[in-house]
């Protein structure tokens, strides 16, 4: 293990802070744990290893986190073309889907255990699934429901019922306002400054504020839009933009930068996805995840000023991708990763030929995802009558019932932790067994092994191992980890990995015991963790 124990001013108030301060009042908003950190160009990788094991989540993004598996909706006129991409020139008088039911979306996801549903309130057709004042091309131009739809309205309805947070997802791209001869998108119109919301004769809004920006006449129906949904349908807890571009037009550009004021100003517990500076894209489609997946993420140059490109690599913040900052300085910013995979082979419904994941394989992106510190994000796409499908609905409940039985019993309820050492009375082992995600242990800075045993009541029998890093106000720091299980007398190792972060998820044979012992072999600084569980997965 690493520990490190250069003297630099800010690591000085850190080593104080962390020994001497109880842990209620230490770390948060403390001056060496921040949400971006910079680093010099004069930085050793010591230096930057230290500061990457001081970057700490915004509170927004910590509560995203702990949404752990949320539910992706794409739905539209795709899904009665049975494209992935539309073309912008679709009639709207093909959206009908008669026996639409919001509640029967909740109950799946409900009994999935997701905890948030994201809508595509409109993909890059350009079609509007909500009562817009800004465009006809909308469920307004639909026979559904006479035209009176709306079905962000409908899901937010049926989603505060069930306790589930709402996201959007808002295609950047247009393609109606890029076919349309009238069309705004790229329509090489001049940046002047607009009033946000754009008033509209007889659709008053409740909500009084307006915002003055430059904008060109796209960028301003996106922002008017953006008012629309983000004051008419109560909270929204993450806003969704996506990188792709079926067609580009007149070289529009976006003004993401106020994109981002508006939404900090009108929805400040919304996480931004995707070209937004708060959660990252996993980097694939297909449900893969990394063995390390790392929080703190190198940026060459500040959150204000980047510009959030794709983040595909393998090892995007590992040990050698820090060294490569080393000379050049740069920022270390908190920016986790979201996993998205759709339950079916595309992401809108097409048919009932059409491929469905089985519950087998969510179940391993679910372990993957949630336990190897990314949300994950499933898509569930609704059919043509505004349902999600049987088979879809088969494994979402199956899913639900193989975590709830898992999880619903702790079979490290009732047992002892101890440590060789902690770093002062507040950092105790036990701390790990109150599933309190704020208490924790914490080894002292300047050890050589950081190791906990857990003595549980009586022989247990497990196949799945949690634990979780205080991030909250310490951040995101093993890099090597080891569990080994006591049987017959000897320590046998169970199972290994590499990062922890928000939650790890360690999937074994069973095992028999009555102790169990987790060992940190590398850590970027004095190690925590928050909580740990042990738990049986029976059978599909
Ligand atoms: C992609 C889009 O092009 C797909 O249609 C889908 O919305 C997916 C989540 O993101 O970039």
């Amino acid at each position: 293990m690493r520990i490190f124990t250069l003297l630099q001013p800010w690591l000085i108030v850190l080593l104080i802070g962390s020994v001497f301060c109880p842990q209620s009042n230490i770390c948060r908003g403390d001056d060496v744990y921040r949400n971006t950190v910079e680093v010099s160009s004069d930085d050793k990788l010591e230096d930057i290893i230290v500061k990457a094991a001081h970057v700490v989540p915004s509170q927004r993004q910590f509560e995203w986190q702990q949404g752990e598996f949320i539910c992706f909706i794409h739905f539209g006129v795709n899904t009665f073309t049975a494209r992935e991409w539309g073309t912008g020139m679709e009639d709207p008088n093909i959206f009908n889907p008669e026996k639409l039911d919001t509640d029967q979306w909740c109950r799946m996801m409900k009994a999935a255990g997701m905890t948030e549903a994201i809508l595509t309130v409109k993909h890059h057709d350009g079609f509007c699934l909500w009562q817009t004042r800004y465009t006809n091309h909308s469920v307004a131009s639909s026979p559904w429901r006479n035209g009176k739809g709306d079905v962000l309205r409908e899901m937010v309805n049926s989603c505060r019922k069930y306790g589930l947070k709402v996201g959007i997802y808002l295609s950047p791209v247009d393609l109606y306002q890029i076919e349309n001869p009238n069309g705004l998108y790229g329509n090489l119109s001049k940046y002047t400054e607009r009033t946000i919301p754009r008033p509209v004769p007889d659709k008053p809004f409740k909500n009084t504020r307006t915002f003055k920006y430059l904008l060109d006449d796209y960028n301003e129906y996106f922002m008017n839009h953006l008012f629309e949904l983000l004051t008419e349908y109560g909270p929204i807890h993450e806003v969704w933009f996506d990188g792709a571009h079926p067609k580009r037009k007149g070289g529009q550009t976006y003004t993401y930068a106020q994109w981002y004021e508006l939404i900090r100003e009108l929805a400040p517990e919304a996480v931004i996805f995707g070209k937004g500076p708060d959660v990252r894209w996993c980097g694939n489609e297909a449900g893969q995840t990394r063995d390390a997946e790392w929080n703190v993420i190198p940026l060459r140059i500040s959150p204000d000023k980047f510009d959030w490109p794709d983040m595909t690599d393998s090892d995007l913040a590992g040990r050698e991708k820090l060294r490569e900052m080393v000379g050049n300085g740069g920022y270390l910013h908190w920016y986790p990763a979201e996993t998205n995979t759709s339950i079916r082979r595309g992401w809108f419904w097409c048919d009932e030929k059409q491929y469905v994941k089985t519950t087998k394989q969510i179940l391993d992106i679910w372990y993957r995802s949630v336990g190897g510190n990314t949300v994950f994000l499933l898509n569930i796409p609704p059919n043509r009558d505004g349902l999600f499908p049987e088979r879809d609905c088969k494994v979402l409940q199956e899913v639900g019932q193989v975590l709830s039985k898992t999880f619903e019993n702790n079979l490290a309820e009732g047992a002892t932790a101890e440590a060789s050492k902690t770093c002062g009375p507040d950092f105790d082992a036990d701390n790990i067994l109150d599933d309190d995600i704020n208490t924790c242990w914490m080894a002292p800075p300047g050890i050589s092994e950081a190791e906990l045993v857990v003595t549980l009541k009586g022989d247990k029998t497990f196949n799945r191992i949690m634990f979780q890093e205080q991030i909250i106000d310490f951040g995101q720091r093993i890099a090597k980890f080891a569990v080994d299980a006591l049987v017959d007398g000897q320590w046998q190792q169970i199972a290994d990995g590499q990062t922890v972060g928000y939650k790890r998820i360690c999937r074994t044979p069973s095992v028999t015991t009555n102790k169990v012992r987790v060992r940190v072999l590398e850590c970027r600084d004095c190690p925590t963790i928050s909580n740990f569980g042990l738990y049986f997965e029976p059978e599909l």
